[in-house]
């Protein structure tokens, strides 16, 4: 059953309640791999789910456009003060409603519509708010984009480095939702600098990885980093935005008044929580955990021949190139979901198929290793993978069956925050 209970819930709206409780036990019972997923702990839950949600807050601690923000006031502070001391930053925003409005805080403070920004285009790992064509930041402002190498599966700063002497672009993102290897920071803060541009460090993936020490942080190279709070950083679904001081103001008043009305405090809590959680050394152990699975479970899948672009992973991410194994990322990802190992179809750098039906799957080791995987299991989930995968194309769901049992099996040994036997 789900942890807080849920008894108002449940006796206001059954039909409601009903859902959450198979959703957490959906989240109990499956291998969970989407890379930019987690389990918050109960804390975490506990916080979100407060009377915090009823308060309006529109401004700043101190500066506010609502009476009644006494104890509001104090919570926002210690989330901004425990993000300054976590990452080491001058200036943190908490208020970001989540990863996208934070990255559209930065156009609105740095770039007018028209100019020019440089990221990483979208099928070679970057975001949609990168300026990929879709997004409201590829519509609206000129995007320049990088790749990686097509041999190596990595980022050539000496491309990103012409591009950028070759477009002049104003502000520059690195980072991504697919990349699987260590970001450069100080190679792109040299670029940046150069062509006299804003470096944004957009760590959403990686922050947990980041602040607890297990990736070296783009603190002191990049002038703004924004993160989600919920990935590796373990946190409630929200954002946040740190920067130099120099940058402060411009960022602040583009989150609000320019893009957002009233902070969700809820939220802020619960990210002030997850701040002190990853502060601690169990964190730290946590963050190391979720590379060395990733390692171990690279290596694994390599033995089993699935085709890893870049061929592994420094971080928490995978990305795997199926056409060797002769299934494309979607039939597999759906075949590996209803045997309990859940993950994301994903286009590969230079993928010749479409992005709704593309040739490789993205998955992680941020959730597994919350509930307490190691190393010694990684063979085993790639044996998994290996075989759901070879079920998929003989359309054996007796085999799919099978497995989704045994992962049920493992998973029962360990614990779920959020989720306890009934
Ligand atoms: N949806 C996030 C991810 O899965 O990486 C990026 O926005």
């Amino acid at each position: 059953m789900h942890v807080p209970s849920i008894p108002h819930l449940t006796a206001e709206d059954p039909d409601l309640a009903a859902l959450v409780e198979a959703e957490a036990t959906r989240q109990h019972d499956k291998l969970r791999m989407i890379a930019s997923e987690n389990y918050v702990s109960e804390a975490v839950l506990e916080a979100s789910s407060t009377v915090l949600t009823n308060k309006y807050s529109e401004g700043y601690a101190g500066r506010r456009y609502y009476e009644g923000q006494q104890l509001i006031d104090p919570i926002e502070t210690l989330a901004v003060d425990r993000a300054k001391s976590l990452f080491g930053v001058d200036h943190a925003n908490v208020q970001p409603y989540s990863g996208s409005p934070a990255n559209l805080a930065v156009y609105l403070a740095f770039l007018q519509p028209g100019d020019t920004v440089m990221g990483m285009s979208l099928p070679m790992g970057g975001h949609l708010t990168h300026g990929w064509s879709v997004s409201a930041t590829g519509k609206w402002f000129n995007p320049v984009r990088y790749a990686v190498d097509r041999e190596t599966g990595r980022i050539d700063l000496d491309e990103v480095r012409d591009l950028a002497r070759a477009e002049r672009p104003k502000v520059i993102f690195c980072g991504g939702t697919a990349v699987p290897r260590t970001i450069d920071f100080p190679g792109f803060a040299a670029i940046a600098r150069e062509v006299g541009a804003v470096l944004v460090a957009d760590i959403a993936h990686i922050a947990g990885l980041i602040a607890g020490g297990a990736h070296p942080s783009p603190v002191g190279h990049a002038d703004v980093i924004t993160t989600t709070t919920h990935k590796t950083l373990r946190g409630p679904r929200g954002a946040m935005i740190m920067t130099t001081a120099e940058h402060a103001t411009a960022i602040d008043k583009a989150v609000f008044p320019g893009l957002q009305g009233g902070p969700h405090n809820h939220t802020t809590a619960a990210i002030a929580v997850a701040l002190r959680e990853a502060s601690t050394s169990e964190f730290r152990a946590y963050a190391h955990q979720v590379v060395a699975n990733a390692a171990a479970l690279a290596e694994a899948l390599t033995e089993r021949g699935f085709t890893l672009i870049s061929g592994g992973t420094d971080n928490h991410l995978i990305l795997a190139d199926l056409t060797a194994k002769g299934i494309a990322g979607k039939p597999a990802a759906q075949a590996l979901d209803r045997a309990g190992i859940e993950l994301n179809y994903n286009t590969v750098p230079f993928d010749t198929r479409k992005p709704f039906d593309p040739s490789g799957i993205r998955l992680g080791t941020p959730a597994l290793t919350t509930r307490g995987l190691t190393e010694q299991h990684m063979p085993q989930v790639a044996a998994w993978m290996d075989e759901a995968v070879t079920a998929a194309l003989k359309d054996d769901e007796a085999s799919i069956e099978r497995i989704a049992g045994e992962v049920r099996d493992l998973l029962a040994g360990f614990p779920m925050p959020g989720y306890r036997a009934a």
